[in-house]
């Protein structure tokens, strides 16, 4: 794969992207464009990071999973105010920094070791468990919702997962009074995981983390997704279960979880760890509140036409969910 590659024109111009890690990209960007001794007028130019052994397979192929039949649609979530996104777009603009910084992860993404993939539920809890994928299939009640989805770099989608309600596994497990919080955990495996190690000479604070209240986790509309548009989730998604949390920005969306543990203290989180002072532990959608290097009050909706094509909407506070998640913050 070429070091610098030219956006197809159906693809988001990198330059109306502002990246959660500007700060990865500009650097990378300066070594390969010195390194290529080309000139800053290409900046805008997307570099193509990682290489995979994985390279060759076809999108097609990775969203090619297992369907999820008899699913019911809870009527709740059956639609929203815009179009369903694309699945072919959705599987291949990603945000998954194991596998690297840039948006095309989606091969790389394939390494992840799905089979026997095993989720532990543990911390301060009466019954901790270990579930397989098949467990989660036939412990938990799937059911399919469209929710939308809108990530803190300013672009969104909508978005039909396939899961269950994270209050379902607390009442699985039965959390104990001390438990505060929960915190995700992340595959994380450097052999596998080959994304960036260091930014700026600092340490990346691998594996992603994430955290919740334990209030937020039992919100009706906290989700754990084992699937999407159908079929199993594919790699790039965070196979085999991913958090979503609709009312938040992407980056609380945890993928490929390998532990859930509840907590009486607020956890350290991935993005909270590494820039505090760009992505705080709350990160609910609110348009008022700028990111300290953009505005967030409009979102490219990514996914209304053909291709890439995408349009610009007012951002909603709570990302439009207020009247489910409002009374946990007053
Ligand atoms: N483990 C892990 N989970 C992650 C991320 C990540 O880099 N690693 N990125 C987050 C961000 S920033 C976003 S926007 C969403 C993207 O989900 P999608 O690629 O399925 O749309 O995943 C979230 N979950
Ligand atoms: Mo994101």
């Amino acid at each position: 794969m070429p070091i610098i590659r030219v956006p197809k024109s159906w693809e988001i111009p990198e330059n109306e992207v502002t990246p959660e890690a500007a700060f990865y990209n500009r650097r990378r960007f300066l070594k390969t464009l010195l390194g290529a001794g080309l000139g800053t007028s290409i900046l805008p130019i997307v570099g193509c990071q990682q290489s995979s052994s994985a390279e060759n397979v076809e999108l097609e192929k990775t969203l090619d999973k297992p369907k999820l039949t008899g699913v019911k649609l809870n009527s709740a979530f059956a639609e929203v105010d815009r179009p369903i996104t694309n699945e072919k777009l959705a599987g291949q603009y990603n945000n998954f920094y194991e596998f690297g910084s840039g948006k095309s992860i989606w091969q790389a993404a394939q390494a992840i070791p799905t089979d026997n993939w095993k989720v532990e539920v543990t911390g301060l809890v009466k019954n901790p468990q270990t579930y397989d994928l098949d467990d989660l299939q036939k412990k938990f009640n799937l059911q399919e919702r469209i929710y939308r989805f809108r990530c803190v770099e300013a672009w969104s989608m909508a978005i039909p997962w396939i899961g269950f309600p994270m209050r379902d596994i607390i009442a699985a497990v039965e959390p104990t009074s001390q438990a505060k919080f929960v915190r995700f955990t992340s595959y994380y495996d450097p052999k596998v995981t080959y994304g960036p190690l260091l930014t700026l000479g600092k340490k990346l604070p691998w594996p992603y983390q994430e955290g919740l209240r334990i209030e937020e986790m039992a919100n009706d509309l906290a989700f754990f997704a084992v699937g999407v548009y159908g079929h199993l989730l594919p790699d790039q998604h965070g196979a085999p279960i991913r958090a979503v949390l609709p009312w938040k920005y992407g980056f609380k969306g945890a993928k490929s979880i390998v532990k859930v543990e509840f907590l009486d203290k607020q956890p350290a989180t991935y993005w909270n760890t590494l820039v505090p002072n760009e992505y705080d532990f709350e990160a609910n959608v609110n348009p008022t509140k700028p990111h300290p290097r953009w505005s967030q009050a409009t979102e490219k909706f990514v996914g209304k036409g053909p291709g890439f094509a995408w349009e610009r909407k007012e951002t909603l506070p709570y990302n439009g969910y207020g009247e489910y998640v409002g009374s946990l913050y007053v």
